[in-house]
Parts: structure tokens; sequence; C-alpha cells
């Protein structure tokens, strides 16, 4: 994991808020500052969305994990410009699989994708091969946040909750794939913890559409249970300005 110093490279700041979302206009707080703000970007592997990767080796169509790419993109350019802390999150275990459970080993190789095993995008989600590397459409930059986390939830057996209380951050924006699986995990334990999320509908995917829209209704339901959902265009649109 790299962490550098999150510094504001501007006189200008920006804030956030309030954005067009459902159930609620988010954030709860009615608005908050960029640098109070991080965009976390699940799990945009090549294991994920890419050919001959996981999600490709279980058979399922990645055209529905890629289709979040173009607006994740220009909301990172976005979160650079105004100065969120931008993260990133790898799925994947130790060449030596010692960090692999047993059941989802055993999981993965029912529907013919064993984790550890050899595939054209190298050892299925293992660490340091092809598959595990993020696509260049959303790739960090120098200075941004990596989670490397071996479960679906980017808070279980990592730094992530350290990093955030870090730097101040109070405000959570998500994207990445899966949306039912390893955004919605981490948007759970993000929101137990206090964070206030933002689930971005068109900066996620699944490999099921009627999961990625089941998930999306999950978070609406209880006043919004585990936060809200919005769009990449309206955080963007929900963006002001002052000078210091
Ligand atoms: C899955 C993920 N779906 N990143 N992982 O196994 O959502």
């Amino acid at each position: 994991m790299t962490v550098s110093p999150h510094v504001a490279t501007d006189t200008r700041t920006a804030t956030i808020g309030p954005v067009a979302a459902r159930p609620y206009a988010w954030p709860y707080d009615g608005a908050v500052p960029a640098s109070r703000t991080a965009l976390i970007c699940i799990d945009w592997q090549v294991d994920f969305c890419g050919p001959g990767g996981y999600v490709d080796r279980m058979g399922y169509d990645i055209a529905l994990t890629r289709r979040g790419l173009g607006p994740t993109a220009r909301l990172l350019a976005h979160a650079r410009e105004t100065g969120m802390l931008v993260i990133h999150t790898r799925e994947g275990h130790a060449p030596d699989l010692s960090d692999l459970p047993a059941n989802k080993r055993w999981r993965s190789r029912q529907i013919g994708a064993e984790i550890g095993s050899a595939g054209p995008a190298g050892r299925i989600l293992v660490r340091g091969e092809p598959g595990w590397e993020i696509v260049p459409e959303v790739a960090p930059v120098p200075g941004e946040v990596l989670i490397d986390k071996p479960g679906k939830g980017a808070f279980y057996a990592t730094q992530l909750d350290l990093v955030l209380r870090s730097n101040g951050i109070t405000h959570i924006l998500l994207t990445g794939i899966t949306t039912d699986v390893c955004v919605h995990t981490t948007m759970r334990e993000a929101n137990d913890r206090g964070y206030e999320c933002l689930i971005l509908s068109d900066c996620t995917g699944a490999t099921d559409p009627s999961n990625h829209d089941a998930a999306l209704h999950m978070v609406t339901m209880q006043g919004g249970v585990f936060g809200a959902v919005g769009t990449a265009d309206a955080v963007v649109e929900a963006t002001s300005w002052s000078t210091t």
C-alpha cells in the first residue's frame, strides 16, 4: 500500500453537495468539503472486467462489469481536480495462497475458475499477476492510496479505516465492481463505521443486471439504509468552488 500526503495544490477549495440522489439529496448534512471526501474505486481489475480474467473465466459477460469505466474515469478526473482523497482497492491473494479461505477456493473451483490456477491473465486473483492489475482506463496515479484486500469488503484485514481517519475523511463516494458484492460489502462496512456514503449507479456494474438493480434498490430502503444512490454527473453538478 502506498500512502502519500494529501496536499492541496490550489488556492481554491471545492465543496460537494447537495447531490441529487435517492432516497435523499446527499450528504445528510447538506454539503462536505472535497478534502473530507474520499473517492474509493473498488476492484477495477482485469480479473473483474478484462478478457481472460476471473469473471470472464466464470462465463459472465465482462461488458456488464466494464459499463462503469467511462463515468468512473470522468469522476476520477473530477476527484483529482477537487482534491478528494483517491483510493483504489484490489482483491487478491498471496502467491502461496496462505490467505485464501478453503471455502472461497472450493467455490471458485466449482465454477471452473479456481483461484490460484493459471489462466490467460496469469494465476487467477493472485497478487502480482496481470489479472490482478487495475485496468488502464482508471489506473492509479502516483500518490494515490492502494488497498490490497483478501476479501470482498475493503475494511476487512486492511488499513482502510486507519487511512480514512488519518486523512480526516468523513464522506465516501463509491465506484467499482461488482455492485452487489465488493462495492456493496464495502458500503455496508463503511456505513457501520459512521461514514456518509454515496454509491454511483453509473460507475458500478454487476455480473447480472438484476443484481445490480437490486443492490442499488436495497440502499434506498429505510430512508437510505446504507447511504444514497447518485451519479457521476450529479456529483460534478453539485460541486462549488470558493477561493481562500
Ligand atoms: C467478486 C468483487 N464479485 N470485486 N468480487 O467476487 O466484487
